[in-house]
């Protein structure tokens, strides 16, 4: 009997012990069933590992930001990024009450998947076939968790035995906003298969329309236009300008300049308009469509005080403002971008994604054309920075440097920007 109840207990703690040892592969499983995930008997995936992340969030380009670096983290995990949500509002203080906005009614997925094919892979919850198989991975976040703890947790996370689960799921507070491990050019191939779904880069067309069709009216009064109408539209340049001048800007970057010891941050409307005056060598009569947050709309004075032959036009003088009211925050800022891209000539903020994405993709434009040359009015995208002083005192030539080891210049902002 002794023997018996001593060889019982033997097999108890035996029992106990692989049960311990197994456990962890679940232990971070919610086991919540998701409807999301189906079991399509088409799909062949069996094999294919996914990345899942939390909704991301803040402006359109902190945004893109943060969504280039899930899918360089899943890259780096071997995995398909999970389709994620973006955020079309800005109430980024309160995360529950962002509206989530899927990625593929801003981006066009298959466009994505066709351009970035080889080098990263965005999934659809649809393809999961194991939907149990799962790892949370938290990630950390404040001072204490540094990139190099990042780091060091991504590649003990690319290998055994985490790379067996069928999904990962990134959970944690903003993940991908802060910490970068990529160079400037990883960044760069994945913005190049970020297309916008045609519905927006239609409004885009109308507004940059809109934009030619009063710079030609104004160019007929100088120089009567001969040609076809319809050629010459899309000859006749613009200026786009984007004035980070609004109150909650102007009050943060006050503060950025005294933290980290810089004066060229902040720029009133008043230094905006002279540095774009001295532009040397702009042709005018020229529109010139000033990207500014709607609450300026009712300032008139942005549109004031501009230099001879420059003249100044926003949305709500465009008369394009019901266009952009259709649509959320970050279908507005989407429509704003495409339309300060395509300009002849961009002027912005070296601190601001906005601009600095814009400047990023106009380099890269120049770059696919082999331009040896990227600033300066004879090359075909150029671009300024009007919080740096330039030529004549004029706003500084402008190029991404796409040798950059990482997007720090970009997504924190910086005074030390050229034309390499
Ligand atoms: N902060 C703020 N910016 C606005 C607002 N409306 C328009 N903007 C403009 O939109 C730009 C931000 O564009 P987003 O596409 O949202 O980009 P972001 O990711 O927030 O990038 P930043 O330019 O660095 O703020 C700002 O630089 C503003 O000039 C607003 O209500 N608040
Ligand atoms: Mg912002």
């Amino acid at each position: 009997m002794n023997s018996l109840a001593y060889k019982c207990a033997a097999f108890l703690v035996i029992a106990l012990m692989i049960r311990t040892l197994w456990l962890p592969r679940f232990s971070n499983f919610r086991g919540i069933p998701n409807s999301r995930f189906s079991l399509d008997p088409n799909l062949d995936n069996e094999k294919s590992k996914f990345l899942e992340v939390p909704q991301i969030v803040w402006g359109l380009n902190n945004q893109k930001i943060a969504f280039a670096r899930a899918c360089l983290t899943a890259r780096m995990l071997n995995r398909t990024l999970l389709m994620p949500s973006l955020s079309a509002s800005l109430f980024y203080k309160e995360v529950e009450q962002l509206r989530s906005i899927s990625f593929d009614k801003v981006f066009q997925f298959d466009e994505f998947n066709a351009r970035c094919g080889g080098f990263v892979r965005l999934g659809r919850y649809s393809e999961v076939s194991n939907t149990r198989d799962v790892f949370e991975l938290q990630k950390g976040s404040g001072r204490r968790w540094t990139v190099d703890k990042d780091l060091q947790q991504l590649r003990e996370f690319s290998k055994s035995p985490y790379d067996e689960y069928q999904m990962i799921r990134v959970v944690g507070k903003n993940p991908f906003l802060w910490h970068d491990h990529w160079p400037t050019r990883d960044y760069a191939k994945i913005f190049e298969c970020l297309v916008l779904v045609e519905e927006i880069s239609r409004e885009a067309d109308k507004v940059v329309s809109k934009i030619r069709e009063i710079g030609m009216v104004e160019r007929s009064r100088v120089a009567p236009l001969q040609n076809n109408v319809n050629a010459t539209l899309q000859t006749i340049p613009y200026v786009a300008v984007h004035m980070r001048i609004e109150k909650d800007w102007m009050i943060h970057c006050k503060k950025l300049e005294h933290r980290l010891n810089i004066s060229e941050i902040c720029s009133s409307k008043e230094e905006i308009k002279q540095r774009v005056g001295n532009i040397v060598g702009l042709e005018t009569p020229i529109v010139m469509y000033l990207a500014v947050a709607d609450d300026l709309l009712e300032d008139n004075s942005i549109l004031e005080g501009w230099g001879e032959g420059l003249l100044p036009y926003e949305k709500k003088k465009l008369g394009v403002l019901d266009k952009y009211k259709k649509h959320p925050y970050l279908i507005q800022s989407a429509i704003d971008y495409e339309v300060c891209l395509r300009s002849n000539v961009f002027v912005g903020n070296t601190f601001s994604t906005f601009s600095s994405l814009i400047v990023l993709e106009r380099t890269q434009l120049m770059m696919s054309e082999g331009a040896a040359q990227r600033c300066g009015l004879d090359v075909r995208w150029p671009s300024y920075a009007y919080n740096l002083e330039g030529e004549s005192n004029g706003p500084r030539g402008w190029a991404a440097n796409m040798s950059d080891v990482s997007l720090q210049a970009i997504s924190y902002g910086s005074n030390h920007v050229s034309c390499t």
